[in-house]
């Protein structure tokens, strides 16, 4: 008998983690960016790959794109990712690589230059109308680096005035998303460096403008699954950008460096009504600096699938009875045997039923998809973190 009962297996069915491009693209640190033979050239290449992690897994039906990294014929491409069998999600705007957003984009104290970071998102919503992508995702590098080089109450007056300005142009089917990140590339201040921040801004905007998680970007020791909970209660928690970290931003596979974390997340998720609500998106931002990028992003999603496998199975009567009557350490038994569930065997006899490969990372690596691409894409210039 398997351990997932039919509404488990329901809710592992339906679930969907969206890639974002650049996962598929080279990436590294300050000091170094290493090639890997058969790197994406353009955003069909990337869409292609993305596509292989959603064939071995069906757990990834959609890929986001950033812009301009991603700029392209944007019919051609959604007709490339429809064939390859994805669809094109979220749309990220970049006011981070341009010299006139040296001191800020959306805060900047210059009207013009503001008016040049509005405008590029009123470009991203171009491009969603051709996409068909429902959601602007920002994240802003604006911020400060010494105390007093900045009036922080000037820029957040003048985030709201550019985030209006920006919302009232979506369409009525598009959201907008803001993510908060407390440190870097400002080091002394962010102007959103928190979900407080973030949500006082989006609140002020209106019902289709939510707070973008991005598990990455707290302080060590921050209680995420509090956050998480939090903004599922106020009903703003728009989307997720799951990757790991062991120091700062460090854009690792998702459950890499701490499963524990990632199944509180989940589980607070389950409970606060937020998996498989299509308010709630599961999107991965992630660099794979060393390792090969597909089977990456593989992992990256059965990480996910296992957590949620594992926080599904966390007994909630049994919980809230414990809860109720005070007995904390039973209460904290029932949640950690559902957390020490090996839910991998069950797994791969499931997906084998829908057939699928039971074993997701060896039937790609079996496939010879990585020796196709080093020996196909010969010439050009591989992609990387700026295209
Ligand atoms: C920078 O920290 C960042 O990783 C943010 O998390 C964004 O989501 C991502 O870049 C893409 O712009
Ligand atoms: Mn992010």
């Amino acid at each position: 008998m398997s351990i997932f009962n039919a509404d488990h297996l329901a809710a592992l069915a339906q679930q969907s983690i969206e890639l974002p491009s650049w996962a598929f693209g080279n990436s590294g640190t300050r000091f170094k960016v290493y090639g890997t033979p058969g790197t994406p050239r353009d955003p069909f290449e990337k869409i292609s790959d993305a596509a292989q992690v959603h064939r071995y897994t069906a757990l990834a039906p959609t890929v986001a794109l950033h812009i301009p990294w991603d700029l392209s014929d944007f019919t051609a491409l959604r007709a490339h990712a429809e064939d390859n069998g994805v669809t094109l999600g979220t749309v990220n705007s970049n006011t981070f690589q341009d010299d006139d957003y040296k001191f800020g984009a959306l805060t900047h104290e210059d009207a013009a230059i503001r008016q040049k970071a509005i405008d590029h998102h009123f470009a991203c919503i171009d491009v969603m109308d051709a996409t068909g992508s429902r959601d602007l995702k920002i994240w802003l590098a604006d911020g400060s680096n010494y105390p007093g080089q900045a009036d922080m109450r000037g820029r957040q007056d003048r985030l709201q005035d550019s985030l209006q300005k920006i919302y009232a142009r979506l369409g009525d089917a598009q959201r907008m998303v803001l993510e908060y990140k407390f440190f870097e590339p400002s080091f002394y201040h962010t102007d959103v460096p928190d979900w407080g921040t973030s949500y006082a801004q989006v609140a002020a905007l209106g019902e289709r403008a939510m707070v973008c998680l991005d598990t990455g970007h707290h302080a060590p020791g921050t209680n995420i699954e509090f956050i998480v909970m939090q903004l599922l209660r106020l009903g703003k928690l728009g989307s997720f950008d799951f990757n790991s970290r062991f120091y700062a931003d460090d854009d690792l596979i998702v459950g890499a460096a701490d499963p524990f974390q990632l199944f509180r997340i989940i589980f607070e998720v389950i409970r606060g009504g937020g998996l498989n609500n299509p308010d709630v998106a599961f999107m991965l931002d992630q660099c794979h600096n060393v390792e090969d990028k597909i089977p990456g992003q593989i992992r990256s999603v059965l990480n996910v699938q296992e957590m949620t496998a594992r926080a599904l199975l966390v007994d909630r009567e049994a919980l809230t009875a414990a809860q109720r009557s005070g007995d904390v350490l039973a209460a904290n038994a029932v949640f950690m045997d559902a957390f020490y569930t090996d839910v991998r065997p069950a797994l791969a006899e499931w997906r084998e039923g829908r057939g699928l490969p039971a074993d997701p990372m060896a039937a790609f690596a079996a496939s010879g998809y990585l020796q196709k691409i080093a020996d196909d894409r010969v010439g050009g210039v591989q992609a990387g973190w700026g295209a």
